[in-house]
């Protein structure tokens, strides 16, 4: 069977491009509005104000589309056109919902939170892409009437299915896991981790920051992922 590498990315991959991560160095940093990731992001604070959640949401989608993708995410797109030239699996596990690898030309990317950019109706059930910045009016509306919601994944619900199954797979096969940018805080995300280590690979950090996961690394790089990522390609 061909060689498999696998690759987990949070927040701090995107960090150099501008776009705040969730749990800063200073906690000040991670805040927007004096609310916490942990009070927006749940399905219980949609419900009590979803124009709140959507405000910062629609925010996020303004920071995302002012920014492009930075060194790191082209080094990990280079990677992986390392790996199918030299005829290595490579699967790029994101829990970002940015959609900057694919911006930088990654190709098998498995999104385990969802996508910023993708619309989701609470009452048809209807997915659909939109890019708009600002989003106007907020909440938007489906054409249904229903209201939609961003298609992310919010504490205390399940990420999907087909994504789940394919990173846990892919984390179970792989030789060589890399784990850049996350804080190592938010399962099951992070269970990929022990999961490709009892699995037999060897797990590189790649994180300016020490964080739990350190514990499980064979190698520990303490750098910023583009300055790392460019001296490991
Ligand atoms: C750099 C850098 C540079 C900076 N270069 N690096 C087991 C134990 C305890 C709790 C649980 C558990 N299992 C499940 C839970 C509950 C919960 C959870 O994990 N809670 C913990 C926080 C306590 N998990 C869930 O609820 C999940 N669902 C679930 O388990 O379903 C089953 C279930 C159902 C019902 C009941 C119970 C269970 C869902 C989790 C969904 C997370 N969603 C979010 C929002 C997504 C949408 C959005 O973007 O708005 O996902 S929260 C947020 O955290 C986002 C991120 O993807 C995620 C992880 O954050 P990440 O990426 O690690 O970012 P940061 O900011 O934390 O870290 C950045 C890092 O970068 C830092 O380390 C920096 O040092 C570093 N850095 N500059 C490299 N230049
Ligand atoms: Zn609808």
């Amino acid at each position: 069977m061909a060689e498999c590498v696998a690759v987990l990315t949070g927040a701090g991959i995107s960090a150099e491009s501008g776009i705040p991560t969730f749990r800063g160095q200073s906690d000040a940093g991670a805040l927007w509005r004096n609310y916490s990731p942990e009070q927006l992001a749940t399905p219980e604070a949609f419900e009590r104000d979803p124009r709140l959640v959507w405000e910062w949401y629609d925010w996020r989608r303004g920071c995302v589309a002012r920014a492009e993708p930075n060194a790191g995410h082209r080094a990990l797109a280079e990677f992986e056109r390392r790996c199918a030239a030299t005829g290595r699996r490579f699967t790029l596990i994101t829990q970002n919902v940015d959609g900057l690898h694919d911006r930088a030309g990654s190709r098998q990317v498995v999104k385990l939170h969802g996508d910023l950019w993708i619309l989701r109706c609470l009452s048809c059930g209807r997915e659909e892409r939109d890019e708009r910045v600002p989003l106007d009016p907020l909440p938007p509306r489906c054409d249904c009437g229903g209201l939609q919601r961003p298609a992310v994944v919010w504490f205390g619900e399940s990420l999907p299915a087909r994504e789940w199954a394919c990173a846990s797979e892919v984390s179970a096969t792989a030789r060589m896991f890399l784990v850049i940018g996350t804080s190592g805080v938010v399962y099951p995300a992070a269970g990929l981790v022990e999961i490709a280590r009892q699995s037999g690979a060897r797990i590189a950090v790649v994180n300016p920051e020490p964080t739990p996961l350190d514990a499980r690394a064979d190698w520990l790089f303490r750098g910023a992922a583009s300055e790392v990522l460019a001296r490991l390609l």
